[in-house]
């Protein structure tokens, strides 16, 4: 396979950095591969392209299927590039694999961007590697922010974990809504409106305007109750039309905003170095984990102890204990 043909890390460092796209998508193949050797050699990439990340804006967009999210993204994202910049959108979808059928309908609702040589696209499938959607997209962000892309959108669907997981990788946290569906019916969860820089009210017009003003206020009302998240910002309420290009601009205004004042107060920073402390320790968890369950003595033992602990032969903590005192005196 042509992966396999390409071994040398400066190949795709070099790749990567000179904006070439087909190097750009096989590093991020390598990333999302389970093979220890390209997980090997994926790491050592993505730690020589560090140097080369983090100038650009990280947008994590969330709202349930139907808000109108690979829309937005169409209608934000040509306008950016028309602004000279160039965007990663990096979407994850939890129900489809990468051949799945939802990226299909995406291809449909971002044909504009899927053509435009200052775009670049890529389903990001949520299972089947260590550390799931986190460590994956993460990475992924950085190697395109190397890439030269300067706006990175990760798009998620807000009904599962992984919205929370990205709002802890991005700068700003866009959250999608539709007028006339309340939270439940939307599925979005308190958390999530928690963690949110701006909720936007989508499809603001025609019929729906009114609606779609009327929500507004109802969520301004509803955020007015929450405590802020930063001291720096307070989460606003907007409304759009991704189909008409409507108030889109100001949503760029309100990211652009949101990142001087931040970055003036010193928070934005302090952010970027929360989220690199939260990650490495996720990975050390991670990391832990492994080694423990695929310890030979841990393989051999357990399942006989867990049995045990069904049984009520042992309790749980004396079980855990045993194993764990075990490694102890292993080392
Ligand atoms: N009227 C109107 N329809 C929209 C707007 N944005 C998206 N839609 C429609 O809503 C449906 C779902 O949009 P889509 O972008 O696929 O939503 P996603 O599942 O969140 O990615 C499609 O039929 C879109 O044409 C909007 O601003 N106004
Ligand atoms: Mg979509």
């Amino acid at each position: 396979m042509a992966l396999s043909m390409l071994k040398d890390p400066q190949e795709y460092v070099e790749g990567v950095l000179s904006q070439d796209r087909l190097l750009l998508a096989r590093t991020i193949t390598l990333i999302e591969s389970t093979l220890p050797a390209h997980q090997e050699l994926a790491k050592n990439i993505v730690n020589q392209l560090l140097p080369y990340t983090g100038k650009g804006v990280r947008l994590g967009i969330t709202g349930v299927p139907g808000a109108g999210k690979s829309t937005y993204i169409e209608s934000f994202g040509t306008m950016l590039t028309e602004m000279d910049h160039r965007i990663a959108v990096l979407a994850i979808d939890p129900s489809s694999t990468r051949s799945g059928g939802s990226i299909l309908g995406d291809k449909t609702r971002m044909e504009k961007l899927a053509v435009n040589s200052r775009a670049f696209i890529r389903p990001s499938p949520s299972s089947g590697t260590l550390g799931g959607v986190g460590r994956k997209t993460r990475e992924t962000m950085l190697v395109c922010e190397a890439a030269g892309y300067d706006v990175v959108m990760i798009e998620t669907v807000g009904v599962g974990q992984s919205e929370t997981t990205v709002a802890s990788m991005v700068d700003f946290f866009l959250v999608l809504m539709i007028a006339g569906a309340g939270d439940e019916l939307q599925g979005i969860k308190k958390g999530v409106l928690e963690v949110a820089d701006a909720i936007v009210i989508n499809k603001a017009d025609g019929d729906n305007l009114i609606r779609a003003e009327m929500a507004q206020k109802e969520y301004q009302a509803a955020l007015h109750m929450l405590m802020p998240a930063s001291p720096n910002w307070n989460p606003p309420v907007l409304t759009c039309s991704s189909t008409e290009h409507k108030g889109i601009d100001k949503i760029w205004e309100t990211i652009l905003d949101h990142k001087n004042k931040l970055t003036e107060a010193g928070e934005m920073a302090e952010k970027r170095k929360g989220q690199a402390l939260d990650w490495m320790s996720f990975l050390l968890d991670e990391g832990l984990r492994q080694w423990f369950y695929t310890n030979p003595h841990v393989v051999k033992i357990l399942p006989q102890l867990q049995q045990d602990t069904a049984d009520g032969l042992i309790s749980p903590a004396a079980a855990a204990d045993s194993l764990l005192a075990h490694l102890n005196n292993k080392k």
